[in-house]
């Protein structure tokens, strides 16, 4: 469909088995996520790209442990293990992504104090990536989003989508959650909330 784009949300190394906040089942989602892409005629990746010593990150803190939360001048923030470093092995695209179709790669996550799960708007919510600009540019009205993780950065990037006026759908098959405290279910319940087709298939 012409008005439609592809959204694959950060399949990298450090998401995957081996990686540095690896989501379960990560790897298993490639073939499937490549289906989507052999499908579609515009595809857009998102890729996680944090400089060293992000605020996100666990270790730029004294006495803090990854998954624990803390308070951020912009809210509660979630720490997470050093990953997707800008210009390492564990923020490149997973070996097998089929990545040559790919018309745009939208970065976030660049800002030394600003964590970004979606790729709209970052985690204070109101840092914008430019993203919905430039799908509305291009006259996009319907999106499909897959990747990882599903409880986090999709979710964010397709609840944002739909605040954006975009129609939306998730292929849940092609997507894995990290599961943090109940995130799989609370975001599944947000989306569907927000009028989000959970039920596409790849
Ligand atoms: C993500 C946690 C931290 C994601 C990125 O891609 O879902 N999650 N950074
Ligand atoms: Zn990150």
């Amino acid at each position: 469909m012409p008005n439609e784009a592809l959204i694959v949300v950060d399949v990298q190394n450090d998401f995957c088995e081996g990686g540095a906040l690896a989501v379960p089942g990560a790897r298993a989602i490639v073939p499937l996520v490549n289906r989507l892409i052999g499908r579609h005629d515009h595809v857009v990746l998102t890729q996680d790209w944090h400089p060293p010593g992000h605020a996100s990150f666990a270790s730029a803190w004294r006495d803090a442990e990854p998954f624990t939360t803390t308070q951020f001048p912009y809210g509660q923030q979630t720490l997470w293990p050093d990953h997707c470093v800008q210009g390492t092995s564990g923020a490149e695209f997973h070996a097998e992504l089929e990545i040559t179709k790919a018309q745009m790669i939208v970065r976030k996550g660049f800002h030394a104090g600003i964590d970004s799960y979606s790729a709209f708007r970052e985690n204070d919510r109101m840092t914008r990536t430019g993203l919905d600009g430039y799908l509305k540019a291009r006259g996009f009205t319907r999106l499909i989003f897959c990747g990882l993780a599903l409880d986090y950065c999709v979710a964010w990037s397709a609840i944002d989508a739909r605040q954006a006026g975009f129609d939306v759908a998730v292929v849940q098959e092609a997507t894995a959650a990290i599961d943090l405290d109940g995130s799989k279910k609370r975001m599944l319940t947000e989306m569907r909330q927000a009028g989000i087709n959970l039920n596409a298939t790849a």
